[in-house]
């Protein structure tokens, strides 16, 4: 049977890295076999296009070459980790997919959604992740977090209110598509963060067993 593709995301230092080991100890709990990944990266070829997009630098990155690189390190992620691996039946679990992509190029940069769908549907076909949860807090606070944490990537150096059009970015995408996304206050504690993506799997889970 072909596994399912869960993707996590948010803005800057919202604890997707943190969580992503507990939802890989409940997918080691449940006896999933499982491909825990992320974009941009996934792959070597993949992996150099997230250090060309992520190095701070002093040329001006245009939008639509930063929105092409995002694409071409996707593609190469897709045809030789993410298909794969769900056609031969492992659960994928990915830190950031396409979302970000209309979250931060969409939303955050102004480019046309019509123009993402369109490179959206060249890249991926019908392939959508089947889950998505979306760890939502507020802009200040994570940016405190990831500061505290690392030095600044190229996206993190940018202004408060690019986050802000971000955030609302995913949470847009999250009302768009109830059935797939499940927002999570990530600002409160770890544990009941982890409490809440619990109950999302738990449902999750129930619903694919229910549906054969
Ligand atoms: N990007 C894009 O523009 N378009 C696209 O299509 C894609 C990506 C796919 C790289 O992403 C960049 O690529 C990203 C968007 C862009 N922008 N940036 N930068 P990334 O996922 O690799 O990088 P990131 O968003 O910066 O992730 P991050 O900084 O690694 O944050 P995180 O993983 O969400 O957070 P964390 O490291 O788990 O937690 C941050 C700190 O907070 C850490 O010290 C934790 O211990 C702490 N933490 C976590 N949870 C809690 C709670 N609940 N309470 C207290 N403290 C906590």
């Amino acid at each position: 049977m072909r596994g399912k593709f869960i993707t996590i995301e948010g803005t800057e230092g919202v604890g997707k890295t943190t969580n992503i080991q507990f939802i890989q100890n409940w997918m080691q709990a449940k006896k999933l076999p499982f491909v825990a990944t992320r974009e941009p990266g996934g792959t070597p070829l993949a992996e150099q296009i997230r250090d060309l997009l992520l190095s701070p630098r002093d040329e001006l990155v245009c939008d639509t070459a930063e929105l092409l690189l995002m694409f071409a390190g996707r593609a190469q992620h897709l045809h030789q980790v993410i298909e794969p691996s769900l056609e031969e039946g492992a659960w994928v679990l990915c830190d950031r997919f396409t979302d970000a992509t209309y979250a931060y190029q969409g939303a955050g940069r102004n480019m046309r959604d019509d123009l993402i769908a369109e490179l959206e549907m060249i890249v991926q076909g019908s392939l959508r992740p089947d889950l998505t949860l979306i760890l939502d807090i507020p802009v200040e606070l994570g940016l405190k977090r990831a500061s505290d944490r690392s030095e600044p990537d190229r996206f993190e150096l940018e202004q408060t209110e690019f986050f802000e059009l971000v955030r609302n970015g995913y949470l847009k995408i999250a009302e768009q598509n109830p059935d797939r996304c499940v927002v999570i206050d990530a600002s409160q504690p770890l544990a009941d963060v982890q409490r809440d993506i619990n109950i999302a799997l738990e449902a999750f889970w129930f619903s694919s067993e229910e549906s054969g």
